[in-house]
């Protein structure tokens, strides 16, 4: 009895992973092959990543191929993150103003150089029409309830026209398939800050919501999303506002050193990274510190004596470095050529366990 219903389970599972070529032949789902690619690549160390890597960096903008990752470290980072807010709207471009014209061609350049994509999504506030960080109270209520279902389904379908638009022919991972990535929604649940977490809404209906984006987006555009959950230093529970299992792939968590305090920082990290690996553990999750950065990096050697002390002894799959803001040097992560951090950057990349393109496509 037991034994019937265990394989009955596993095919199941199977099944769902797997889809039909027009061909008849089963081919598993672009975000399954992404899955395991991901699982795969974490035995050969943490792959790094940085948000909007091609589209601009500390002193530049709009110089198609330029990358500050790739001018001090000599390669592309492996994961590249990109940012979905405004799309709900119909804009032409997302809130940084980056065009998704631009958005879709980099995402495929960067699939087509055998690398890893990550989307997040500041997402207006649907009421007021104001920014992600507008917190009119009572929103996720109000979109669930009916009254707003509409409008947040229209911006979901945007979503998923986009992410559909992604497959490639050839592409890296099979021919005719491709265009799988890693989309984190709904993301900094856990602060006050988003009109989607905190006080604006109860971790219930945040878990109704989250729930509600994956079946949209799975019905949508099937196979090519891995799901992502991820929570800001802070969380005191990875389960408080968890959608459950079937609606997430990867957990991870949002820690940066906003105060130039290396000490705390790596005692955040380890902290939250201890919570995140176990409960992806207990869950057979894939983990990652999803954003992360020194804020306008003072600290020269904060790439190798703090970032990496703190990661490298937990299984996670990357490390998203967030943006160089060529228009608010505030917002500065990632080493460019001249800056104090650059000879750590290098040292950070030339680690054996740090993975960037090359690194990733090794035959
Ligand atoms: C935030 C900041 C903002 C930016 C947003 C989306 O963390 O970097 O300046 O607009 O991400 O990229």
């Amino acid at each position: 009895m037991t034994r019937i219903s265990i394989s009955t389970a596993f095919v199941a599972l199977v099944c769902s992973a797997m889809c039909f070529a027009a061909c008849g032949k089963i081919i598993a789902q672009p975000s399954h092959q992404l899955l395991n690619r991901l699982a795969r690549l974490q035995r050969q160390g943490i792959m790094v990543g940085h948000q909007d890597d091609t589209f601009y960096g500390h002193n530049w903008h709009g110089e198609p191929d330029r990358s500050d990752v790739k001018e001090t470290a000599g390669d592309y980072p492996a994961v590249m993150g990109f940012d979905l807010g405004g799309l709900e709207n119909g804009d032409s471009e997302n809130l940084d103003h980056v065009s998704f014209a631009d958005i879709r061609r980099e995402i495929i350049a960067q699939h087509e150089r055998g690398g890893i994509v990550t989307l997040s999504w500041h997402c207006r506030n649907f009421v007021n029409g104001k920014t992600a960080w507008d917190p009119q109270g009572g929103e996720t209520a109000w979109l669930l309830d009916g009254a707003g279902l509409a409008r947040l389904d229209n911006a979901i379908k945007k979503v998923a026209d986009f992410i559909s638009s992604l497959h490639t022919s050839p592409s890296p991972i099979g021919e005719g398939r491709g265009g799988a990535v890693i989309f984190r929604p709904w993301h900094e649940m856990n602060g006050d800050w988003f009109w989607w977490g905190g006080k604006n809404t109860t971790p219930e209906l945040y878990r109704r919501f989250y729930s509600h984006i994956h079946e949209e987006l799975e019905r949508l555009c099937p196979g090519q999303i891995v799901w992502a959950f991820s929570p800001n230093l802070g969380a005191t529970s990875m389960e408080e506002y968890y959608p459950g299992d079937k609606c997430v792939d990867l957990v991870g968590i949002d820690i940066y050193d906003f105060d130039n305090n290396a000490r705390a920082y790596a005692r955040n990290v380890e902290e939250g990274l201890r919570m995140v690996c176990d409960f992806a553990k207990k869950h057979h999750k894939l983990a990652a510190l999803t954003e992360t950065g020194c804020q306008q990096l003072q600290q020269t050697e904060w790439f190798t004596k703090t970032l990496w002390p703190s990661i490298s002894g937990f299984p996670i799959s990357y490390v998203l470095l967030w943006r160089n803001a060529w228009d608010n040097h505030k917002e500065l992560y990632v080493s460019y050529p001249g800056h104090a951090t650059e000879p750590d950057f290098k040292a950070f990349a030339a680690l054996k366990r740090t993975l960037f393109i090359k690194d990733i496509n090794k035959p």
